[in-house]
């Protein structure tokens, strides 16, 4: 059952890549003096213009003769037809005769008075009278059920000016997508940080972390390499929306994108996006580019032009920017962060999105991470930090107040808090794994 289940798909996803042939006409059928599948509203050749020619056709009984003598091309269209957004067309005919032709098409889209570019369908200049086939490509850009397909001329000569016969279009085969998740796309070793898969069409998934005004940032689970940014008008979509996207991976500035976006489409909404903890340092690499990251316990140290501050939690500074949302940040508070990384003229930026996407740190108990046992506790001038004697562990000592009082590198596990004042202290202790923090009295 299974098996047949599989057959029966694949069959349809290989149907929906094939060419598929939309209008045929042969100029066969007349009334009213022009061809009953041709001269749609978009039309300006005079209808003076269109004659139909029964002697020399290509096939059947008759044929179309376009007539415009000179410069300045005028439009010979189709009736409507539908056509698909991103779907390449080949308009193929035969034509004889002496002249100028080229292909073009009405979609309605909302540039160019709703006319695909003529650019790079360059007329092809007929002449000698011999039937040829011309075979030219069109894209359009929207879903329109009211498309004409037309074919231009200009500079027809007599006796026979330019006459057309056996039209084809044909919607042509698309090569499907790649799937690929946003970790394959994004994780390389290139020294430049650029994708391997620069140039793909992919089809990826995601949970939209955050928008800009022509792109948004799509986040696939937690940890290094599971951000992307892609470069699309937003529209309707919100934070939250889990979506399929279809595009190609590009490399602009630095910075790896889905670009010519083909396909998006929302699945749920509403989805909860956990962030990523990392170290300030870790704000500056690579893998965390576009990843939905939180910083913690991270101290202003610094306040830039445009909208950014320095932070840094002791492994490092990164800048916090405003491009989403702006935050005046107090120089010498510790904040908890949250955004999205963004690499952008040469620089690492995180870009929080709205006001609970940054914490004031006004006491250790909104410090985020598991607790962690340390011991002795009370301690006079040592602790030692149950599991982790053999590592090497950034750590800062935090006051009740929730000021920084010291900072420093565990050295077999050992924190030296001798120096410390009596009292209540939380320590922060970051490594690769996350950030932990523990509880420890000091009591002499
Ligand atoms: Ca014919
Ligand atoms: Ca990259």
């Amino acid at each position: 059952m299974k098996h047949i289940t599989l057959l029966v798909l694949s069959a349809m996803l290989s149907l929906s890549t094939q060419a598929q042939v939309i209008f045929t006409s042969g100029f066969e059928d007349w009334a009213a003096n022009l061809p009953t599948d041709w001269y749609g509203s978009k039309s300006n050749l005079p209808q003076s213009g269109v004659v139909q020619v029964s002697t020399n056709v290509h096939g059947g009984a008759s044929a179309v003769q376009l007539i415009k003598a000179s410069t300045g091309h005028q439009r010979f269209t189709t009736q409507v037809l539908s056509v698909t957004a991103n779907q390449e067309y080949e308009i193929r005919f035969w034509v004889r005769g002496e002249g100028q032709i080229r292909v073009g098409l009405y979609d309605g889209r909302p540039t160019g008075s709703g006319y695909a570019p003529y650019n790079p369908t360059a007329f092809v200049s007929i002449t000698g009278n011999t039937w040829q086939e011309v075979a030219l490509n069109m894209t359009a850009a929207v879903d329109a059920g009211n498309a004409e397909f037309i074919l231009s001329v200009q500079s027809t000569v007599a006796p026979e000016h330019l006459v057309v016969d056996d039209v084809t279009i044909t919607a042509l085969a698309v090569n499907p997508p790649t799937p690929a998740t946003i970790a394959e796309i994004q994780e390389t070793t290139a020294p430049d940080g650029a994708s391997p898969m620069v140039g793909t069409t992919v089809v990826t998934q995601g949970v939209v972390s955050a928008l800009l005004g022509n792109g948004f940032y799509l986040q696939d689970g937690t940890g290094p390499w599971t951000g992307i940014y892609v470069f699309a008008t937003p529209g309707a979509i919100a934070i939250g929306d889990e979506m399929t996207i279809s595009g190609t991976v590009v490399e602009f500035n630095g910075q790896t994108q889905i670009s010519s976006v083909l396909n998006m489409v929302t699945l749920t909404s509403g989805n909860a996006i956990a962030p990523t903890l990392i170290t300030t340092a870790n704000g500056n690499t690579e893998p965390y580019e576009s990843v939905f990251v939180k910083v913690v316990a991270a101290n202003c140290t610094a306040q830039g032009s445009f909208g950014q501050y320095t932070v840094n939690d002791g492994s490092g500074p990164v800048l916090v920017d405003d491009v989403i949302y702006a935050y005046s940040f107090s120089v010498g508070q510790v904040y908890n962060i949250s955004g999205v990384l963004q690499y952008a003229f040469s620089e690492w930026r995180i870009l929080p999105r709205f006001g609970a996407d940054v914490e004031l740190v006004t006491s250790v108990g909104e410090l985020t991470g598991e607790p962690i046992a340390v011991y002795p506790n009370p301690a006079v001038d040592q602790v030692r930090i149950a599991g982790a004697e053999g590592d090497r562990i950034a750590y800062e000592i935090f006051g009740l107040n929730g000021r920084l009082t010291d900072s420093g590198t565990t050295l077999n596990g050992l924190i030296d808090c001798g120096h410390l004042n009596e009292g209540a202290y939380t320590i922060v202790l970051r490594n690769n794994a996350g950030v932990r923090h523990a509880r420890v009295l000091v009591a002499r």
